[in-house]
């Protein structure tokens, strides 16, 4: 039998929420194209959930606040 947890951390945040002040916004967006600009990362900046901080990141960012 195979059994897989997924678990991130000891704590779960909302998805998108870059700045981790609790709310996906515009300031999530300007901070996760300022950590892709500086080839940076957080550990809520991998929006999209694929291992890497990239431009990927920023349109699955700005497609939560378009569906928001
Ligand atoms: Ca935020
Ligand atoms: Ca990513």
């Amino acid at each position: 039998m195979c059994r897989v947890a997924f678990t991130v951390g000891a704590a779960s945040f909302l998805r998108g929420d870059v700045n981790g002040d609790g709310e996906v916004g515009i300031a999530d967006v300007t901070m996760l194209a300022l950590l892709v600009l500086a080839q940076s990362e957080n550990i809520r900046s991998d929006v999209n959930n694929d291992g890497e901080t990239g431009i990927a990141d920023i349109t699955a960012l700005v497609n939560i606040l378009i569906s928001n």
